[in-house]
């Protein structure tokens, strides 16, 4: 748990799926926190000021000293309050875990986020591109019940970003990016995640939610086919 002269403040946005992996992991902390929603569209000079160099949310400020980067953020998190551990024990398992999550940032959310932006034959390719990157994780939940073993860890709080933002999307943008016939073990892990409930607490209303993609995405000019 937090100490007493603890003083976390979260700068988020509350559809962000970044800034909600932060929430998970402070809430399975039990470490108390002020957020503070920020508009990413017009950004606060608070926002600039602590996060210089990306100037994105999340930023965690613990005792008045910011940290930037999501996953970053969450090692932080892992390394000040030791209880609920977020990352495995193990060398070798911190160093796997460390791999798929950055495969999930770097891979799948990058590529995922192109199944928005195209349209007709462009948008097929994206989503086939999605769908092999995926396989990977299809193929990780093989006799698990989550990514990050037995139980909850770091690469399943990254991956909520597949769960609740992707898989969100797939209604607005009206392709099924993660059909379960091809997908039966990531849509398991879904569940799984929802019978947790620091994440029925942490991840936004799904209805809220869906009405902000859809207008952000008219807003980008984004069109379902
Ligand atoms: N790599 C960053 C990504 C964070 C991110 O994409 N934040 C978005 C909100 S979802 C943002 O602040 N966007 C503002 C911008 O792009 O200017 C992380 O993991 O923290």
């Amino acid at each position: 748990m937090a100490e007493r002269s603890d003083e976390v403040k979260l700068l988020g946005m509350w559809a962000s799926p970044f800034s909600r992996r932060i929430e998970i992991a402070l809430t399975l902390k039990g470490v108390p926190y002020d957020f503070s929603e920020q508009d990413i569209t017009n950004k606060s000079p608070l926002l600039l000021q602590l996060n210089p160099v990306h100037k994105m949310i999340p930023v965690l400020v613990h005792n008045g000293k910011p940290i930037s980067e999501s996953l970053v953020i969450l090692e932080y998190i892992d390394d000040t309050w030791q209880n609920n551990p977020i990352l495995p024990q193990d060398p070798y398992e911190r160093a796997m875990a460390r791999f798929w999550a950055k495969f999930v940032d770097e891979q799948i959310c990058v590529t995922a986020m192109k199944v928005v932006g195209k349209i007709g034959e462009e948008r097929e390719a994206v989503v086939e591109a999605t769908r092999d990157l995926l396989m990977f994780l299809e193929k990780e939940l093989v006799q698990k019940d989550f990514l990050g073993g037995e139980s909850f860890g770091f690469v399943d709080i990254v991956a909520t970003l597949v769960a609740f933002w992707l898989m969100r999307t797939e209604e607005i943008v009206g392709v099924k990016v993660v059909p379960v016939e091809k997908f039966p073990k990531i849509h398991r892990w879904v569940k799984n995640l929802m019978e947790i409930n620091v994440i029925k607490k942490c991840i936004p209303p799904e209805d809220e939610h869906l009405s902000y993609i859809r207008a952000r995405m008219e807003k980008l000019k984004f069109k379902a086919p």
